[in-house]
């Protein structure tokens, strides 16, 4: 079997030999075992100046080499703050408002794909699949052709891809598109994703002809497709049972009495809809006044890319939202909402799900949220907790008939919804748990990477 080599901006931590973190890098890190490779991408370190260092950091361990390199702190800033995340990142989540350009963000975003390129090139064999992932890398592939690279590129896009409209409101839409075209195999987390791709490149790429689960440019065939990340279940079953007599999980229980447990946790990111989550649950207590004293809601949101603008105001929103939902309507013994800005321990954190009655995931926009899916394995099959879940999240399009749904723009509909998934019966709950553990059962962590690879190497004509 060819080697596999992985891309992506940022190389997860190596503990113990596992990853500690949850989808793309345990996906990742298993196939990359099976399989033997490299895996490369920024260490997270970044270097004062504007001299990127030019060595690749190699660390070889379970058959997988770690390929890592430092970035200049003016190549972060350009490519990783600037043009990812200020420009890419809201675009793609629908937020064109949030977004700013600037053409030199734009000329370091593809100076540093170019430079990531050439770091990597000496590493690689002409048999070797090269799996790319993620927005920060949308001409990865076209920098491997210029650079000389004729070997299969697939790509994966973690977020959503936008409407074409929307997607024009990126100044160089049309470049990264076509950019975007330079690999054999393209990947979506879900079929609206893949949907609104064809709808671009069949409106704006003269010449295209977009057939069966492909595109036809330039003589070139690409394979598109739709491929749903997903989780390990009963990984999660098992880490959910871990703490679930530790100390912090039974203060926690006996903290609450008979009290209901409604849990959150998501970066802290303006695509999550936190503000519009606590108003709801704001609109809950003002409207359902049975509630009040019996509901706790915990929302964890460690936050994250702090250094970017719009993080810092979302974060002030949420702060001056929580102070007011609790001073309203906190008494001596109950405090609606514990908002908590740091992160826990995996296991902690299924444990958490598994205590729960209701699984409060409300993104405005989300690739996939696998946070959604994490919640359904945790659950105690017996007696399982309801999902209440936002339209606008991939997870909805494969959990759609067990979970609740939710307009995360409505925030007297998410109250009913809250109000009927603290309310609802036993019978209803399982019914609704079995028919979302069967589409996470179906549609697992390896079958996301074996369907891809499989493409992968079904596509393209390379050589
Ligand atoms: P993220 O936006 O990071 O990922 P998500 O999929 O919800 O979002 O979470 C990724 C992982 O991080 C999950 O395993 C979750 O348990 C963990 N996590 C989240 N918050 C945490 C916290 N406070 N403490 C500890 N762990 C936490 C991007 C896309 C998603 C897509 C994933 C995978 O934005 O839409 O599902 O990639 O493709």
């Amino acid at each position: 079997m060819s080697r596999l080599i992985v891309i992506s901006n940022r190389v997860a931590p190596i503990a113990e030999g596992k990853p500690t973190a949850g989808g793309l890098a345990v996906g990742v890190f298993d196939a990359l075992k099976q399989a033997g490779g490299i895996w490369f991408g920024w260490n997270g370190e970044i270097v004062e100046g504007s001299t990127p260092p030019d060595d690749v950091r190699l660390e070889s361990r379970d058959n997988i080499t770690y390929a890592t390199v430092a970035l200049a702190r003016n190549d972060y800033d350009l490519y990783y703050r600037g043009f990812s995340n200020g420009t890419l990142w809201p675009v793609f989540h629908y937020r064109p408002d949030l977004s700013s350009y600037d053409r030199r963000e734009y000329a370091g975003y593809l100076r540093v794909n170019e430079w990531m390129v050439a770091r990597l090139k000496p590493l690689i064999k002409p048999e070797d699949r090269l799996w790319v992932h993620d927005y920060h890398l949308l001409p990865f592939a076209q920098a491997c052709r210029r650079a000389g690279l004729r070997n299969r590129i697939g790509f994966f896009l973690h977020i959503p891809f936008p409407a074409e409209q929307v997607m024009a409101t990126v100044p160089p839409h049309q470049e990264l598109v076509e950019a975007m075209c330079e690999y054999d195999q393209l990947g979506f987390q879900t079929d609206s994703d893949r949907r609104a791709f064809t709808d671009y490149v069949r409106r704006r790429l003269g010449g295209s002809r977009v057939v069966d689960r492909a595109i036809e440019l330039d003589g070139k065939r690409i394979g598109v497709g739709a491929y749903p990340i997903g989780i390990y279940p009963e990984e999660i079953q098992r880490l959910s049972l871990k703490h679930s007599r530790s100390r912090q999980i039974t203060n926690l229980k006996q903290g609450l009495v008979q009290r209901r447990l409604m849990v959150s946790v998501d970066r802290l990111d303006y695509s999550k809809g936190l503000v519009e989550r606590f108003t709801a649950f704001e609109r809950l207590l003002e409207t359902k006044s049975e509630h009040r004293g019996q509901v706790s809601f915990i929302q964890i949101a460690p936050p994250s890319r702090s250094d970017v603008e719009q993080y810092r105001q979302i974060r002030r929103q949420l702060e001056s939202a929580a102070g007011r939902i609790n001073g309203r309507f906190s008494d001596l013994s109950w405090t609606p909402l514990r908002y908590i800005n740091k992160s826990f321990d995996r296991s902690l954190l299924m444990s958490l799900f598994r205590a729960s009655q209701v699984g409060y995931v409300t993104p405005l926009r989300d690739g996939m949220n696998l946070v959604a899916k994490e919640y359904v394995a945790a659950q105690p099959p017996d007696d399982p907790g309801v999902l209440v879940l936002s339209e606008f999240a991939g997870a909805a399009e494969e959990l759609e008939e067990g979970a609740l749904l939710v307009n995360p723009y409505d925030p007297d509909g998410m109250a009913e919804r809250l109000h009927r998934a603290l309310t609802m019966p036993l019978p209803e709950r399982r019914e609704r748990y079995e028919h979302m553990l069967q589409r996470l059962n179906d549609n697992n962590l390896s079958h996301w990477r074996d369907r891809f690879l499989h493409d992968l190497q079904e596509s393209g004509t390379p050589g």
